[in-house]
């Protein structure tokens, strides 16, 4: 078996002339229209097109891609998705090349030797049947003896109906609760925040509201490199715009810096304070908006003081298991609570200018100022991301800048998917798809209608099962015997990768059987046992839903190489093996649950897979429209009025699987109206009281006076909730040993670790290794010059690395930055795995680092 995994790693010196190095704000971005990425064969426009959607990030592009003598020749904007209206990035460009690195897996490989572990050497080439009689044994025998001891690794870049299949294979098939996305390090405590405040899982604005916004504040959030085509839309926004303002906070300066008028830096974590400070100044100075808080809102507070998820013990201990209580307060008593918070005070905590704090509250105190907030790693990753997500949230809704065009709270979503897999579906620990908790009865009888199983049934997994930073911890300690993940390559992105795969105890990572899913070598293959090599992005037809509730389809466009098969085939080939005699109701298990999609008795799919996606949605479908199917319309109707699942759940509807195709996307909730289906832009807006929907993007929408037009329909008392949230401190705080925060993140060239952007020569060219930004000042008190090996070393972990005082992004004194995308820089193994204790995300953004240069 040759893999020569290491070619792709050579880096050369020379840049891309790509967008991203320049420095004009509307060139920055490295977006532009229209244009197109060649994949190298001649590209004329006269090939075969297919609607797509691009696969990274959640911005959720759509492409057109081209197809001649079956290979990908070019990928180009799709004008008619009204996400991006034919904007695309730099990578979106260069999207056709992923599937043509050197070394496409395109055979199952199967470990025979432990001991080869974490090397390139030890996998052989094996038959797809092989392959799978040992995962499927593996996962019996595991399942049949305890299967606590069994996990799944899934991930927000999973296509909706994979992830749906896979959500029902293990939640009802399995009856185990042991899958987590990667989306928990992502996107964790945006969704908690969305839950506590909202009690829904839905962000309430849409992209148009980047065209109409007054004033912008980016929330540690680097849009220039992470959401480039919302980025160019808001600086396009700000050009065109009359006296549009842009306030960039966060702990470095990065190129989302260059738009700003304001550019904030503060201290680690004290942009809980920042927020405070500016509803206690809406509060003390009356300058909330008093119709919406007197009609909408209820105050609360919650448990403080709740220390560091760093240890094992922490969800059992006494605080840990409180975090999450919250009581009622009145609105006097949270104006007391917000007392503190003075400019003086929250400057003198954070650093920033009490001016600057003060030109911020009062943008927020004018009520003709459409605002929006744009948040994403740097406030979900984070000791404190919940609170930080409500904190933003109390200022929104104290100021009623809400749903309503231009103005508005917008949690980014990172993954292309992360909306429309991870949390629609429910592959989180915790969840069942549609917003559903395993842990709520009523939810439970629902999915078992819908499943048609008999009730009861699902009562085997109402306790939530392990979150992905404890299926990890639990690998290291030796409690795990099997695990299977795929679209993710957790050996590079997971943090305190020490535990498992560096120093620390490696026995966990040896003796579990790990069975990875991939479409190149990666860190992650290098440690399984069997690797199968799968369909990517347009091998097959899938599809994402994106950031602003966008549900769009990418359509299969070339076959994919060699013997690599669809990731849906492979999961559903092993349950059928796995489930072989299972009976459930007195039936056959598999046949009982995905009997639907296959001609009886045959392991092939019924039909093309077209066919296959559209039965799955379909049946996903019933979730948010019950009236499909009797059993789900009976419980939703239930007599005794207990779950109020007509008004809750129909407020999510989706449409028929052909309309995503005809309408290139649309967002949810996807009403019918008189025979058409129409698609929802705002939540939350101008909705007929109660019924959860909105005027299907009509604009109705006064600046003031708009309270009667609001429809919080999920929550409590139809009441969203202003929770106080107080500062409290990072998990690790610098001192003599540690003296440095070190901060990981994204630039825009390079996608996560880095296995599919780095395989592009051009993206590789422009960005070809991982440096450690550093302040000039700290560099000189070092002793350290730009290019010179730096060792970092944390209390978790240590690895080297290049320093640089003339990077993208600017730390501030005291604070060095660096991307997460070189494997051979792997920086993961010194992040803290210390997660916010109420989402369980990790805070890859402040681990206590020592520097000190390697000599020689
Ligand atoms: N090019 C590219 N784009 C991507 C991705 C990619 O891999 N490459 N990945 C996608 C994914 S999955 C995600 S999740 C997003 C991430 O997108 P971002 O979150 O925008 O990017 P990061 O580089 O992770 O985070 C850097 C930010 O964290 C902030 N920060 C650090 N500490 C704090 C703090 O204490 N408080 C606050 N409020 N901010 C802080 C910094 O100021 C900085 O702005 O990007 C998506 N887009
Ligand atoms: N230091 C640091 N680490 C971080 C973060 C950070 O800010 N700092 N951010 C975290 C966040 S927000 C995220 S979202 C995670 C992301 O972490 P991961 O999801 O683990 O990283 P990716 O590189 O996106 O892994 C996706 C893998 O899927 C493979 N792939 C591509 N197409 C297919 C397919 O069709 N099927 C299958 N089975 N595989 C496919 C790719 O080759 C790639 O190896 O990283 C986290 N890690
Ligand atoms: S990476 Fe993001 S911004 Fe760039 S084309 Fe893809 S979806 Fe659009
Ligand atoms: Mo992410």
């Amino acid at each position: 078996m040759d893999i020569s995994r290491r070619a792709f790693v050579k880096a050369t010196a020379v840049a891309l002339a790509s967008a991203a190095a320049a420095g004009s704000l509307a060139s920055m971005t490295g977006c532009a229209g229209g244009g197109s990425g060649s994949t190298g064969a001649a590209s004329g426009g006269e090939g075969q097109k297919h609607t797509a959607v691009c696969r990274f990030c959640g911005c959720g592009c759509g492409v057109i891609c081209e197809v001649k003598d079956g290979k990908l020749v070019s990928v180009t904007g799709d004008p008619e998705n009204l996400s991006n209206k034919g904007l695309n990035c730099v990578k979106g460009y260069y999207l056709g090349k992923i599937l043509y690195g050197d070394d496409r897996l395109t055979k199952p490989l199967i470990r025979e030797d432990k001991a080869t572990k974490g090397t390139d050497e030890g996998l052989r080439e094996a038959t797809w049947d092989e392959a799978l009689e040992l995962v499927s044994a593996k996962l019996k025998e595991t399942w049949k003896a305890d299967k606590t001891r069994l996990a799944f690794w899934l991930s927000g870049q999973q296509p909706i109906t994979e992830g749906y299949a896979c959500a029902k294979f293990i939640k009802a098939g399995l009856l185990s609760n042991n899958v987590d996305p990667n989306a928990r390090l992502c996107m964790a405590s945006a969704v908690v925040g969305f839950m506590n405040v909202f009690q829904t899982d839905e962000p309430a604005g849409c992209y148009a509201d980047l065209d109409n916004a007054d004033v912008f504040v980016t929330w540690g959030a680097n849009m220039a490199e992470a959401h480039p085509m919302l980025y160019s839309r808001l600086t396009a926004r700000k050009l065109s715009g009359k006296n549009v303002k842009h306030y960039d906070l966060g702990t470095l300066r990065t190129r989302t810096s260059v738009s700003a008028d304001t550019v904030m830096l503060f201290k680690p974590n004290t942009d809980l304070a920042i927020a405070n400070c500016i509803a206690n100044y809406l509060v003390q100075n009356k300058k909330y908006d008093e119709a919406f808080v007197n009609d909408h809102l209820q105050f609360k507070q919650g448990t403080e003081n709740i220390g560091n998820a760093t240890d094992d013990g922490y969800d059992a201990s006494d605080v840990g298991k409180t975090v999450d209580a919250v009581s009622p307060i009145t609105f006097e008593e949270y104006a007391a609570r917000l007392a503190p918070y003075t400019f003086e005070y929250t400057s003198e905590l954070s650093g920033v200018p009490a001016e600057d704090l003060k030109a911020l509250a009062l943008e927020f105190a004018d009520p003709d100022k459409n605002i929006m907030s744009l948040w994403t790693m740097g406030v979900n990753q984070h000791n404190r991301g919940t609170w930080m997500n409500h904190n933003i949230y109390n200022i929104h809704l104290l100021s009623g800048k809400i749903a309503r065009p231009g103005c508005g709270p917008f949690s980014l979503t990172g993954q292309p998917t992360a909306c429309g897999t991870a949390r629609e579906v429910g592959t989180f620990s915790h969840r069942l798809p549609a917003d559903l908790l395993v842990a709520n009865a009523q939810h439970r009888r629902y999915t078992e209608a819908i499943w048609d199983l008999p009730e009861g049934y699902l009562d085997a997994i109402q306790k939530p099962g392990m979150h992905t930073v404890k299926i990890f911890r639990e690998m290291s300690k030796g409690n795990l015997d099997f695990l299977w993940t795929a679209h993710n390559n957790w050996a590079q992105s997971m943090p305190n990768l020490t535990r498992f795969l560096g120093q620390g105890d490696k026995k966990g990572i040896f003796d579990t059987f790990i069975v990875v899913n991939e479409v190149y070598p990666t860190l992650s293959t290098q440690y399984a046992d069997v690797v199968l090599p799968v369909a990517m992005w347009v091998e097959r037809e899938g599809q994402f839903g994106n950031a602003e509730r966008r549900t769009a389809v990418f359509e299969k466009a070339v076959d994919p190489p060699g013997e690599a098969k669809w990731d849906l085939w492979a999961f559903m080939e092993v349950a059928h093996r796995v489930l072989d005699g299972e009976q459930i109701d007195g039936k056959d298990a598999f046949d009982h649950l995905f009997g639907f999609v296959y001609d009886k008795g045959a392991h092939d799919f019924k039909n093309d897979g077209r066919e296959t996606n559209r039965l799955l949605w379909e049946e996903y479908r019933i979730f948010s429209n019950p009236d499909m199917n009797e059993r789900a319309k009976a419980v939703n109707d239930d007599a005794d009025g207990k779950f109020e699942a007509k008004l809750k759940m129909e407020a999510k509807q989706l449409a028929p699987y052909e309309k995503y195709l005809a309408h290139h996307g649309m967002t949810w909730p996807v009403r019918n109206v008189d025979g058409k289906w129409l698609e929802t832009h705002w939540r939350f807006a101008d909705g007929k009281q109660a019924d959860g929907f909105d005027e299907v993007g009509v604009a109705k929408y006064g600046k003031q006076g708009q309270a009667n037009n609001l429809s919080f329909y999920k929550s409590a008392n139809m009441k969203p909730s202003v929770v106080f949230r107080p500062y409290e401190p990072p998990a690790e705080e610098p001192d003599g040993e540690y003296p440095f925060y070190f901060c990981t993140g994204r630039l825009l060239e390079h996608w996560h670790t880095g296995t599919m952007t780095r395989r592009v020569p051009e993206l590789d060219r422009a960005l070809p290794e991982a440096l450690l930004n550093i302040h000039p000042n700290d560099a000189s008190k070092l002793g350290v010059k730009d290019g010179d090996l730096v060792h970092v070393k944390s209390r978790f972990g240590e690895f080297d690395i290049k320093a640089s005082t003339a990077g993208r992004t600017e730390p501030q004194e005291g604070i060095v930055f660096a991307p997460f995308f070189a494997e051979e820089t792997l920086v993961n193994l010194a992040v803290q795995d210390t997660y916010c204790p109420l989402s369980k995300e990790p805070d890859y953004k402040k681990t206590c680092v020592s520097i000190t240069k390697v000599e020689g």
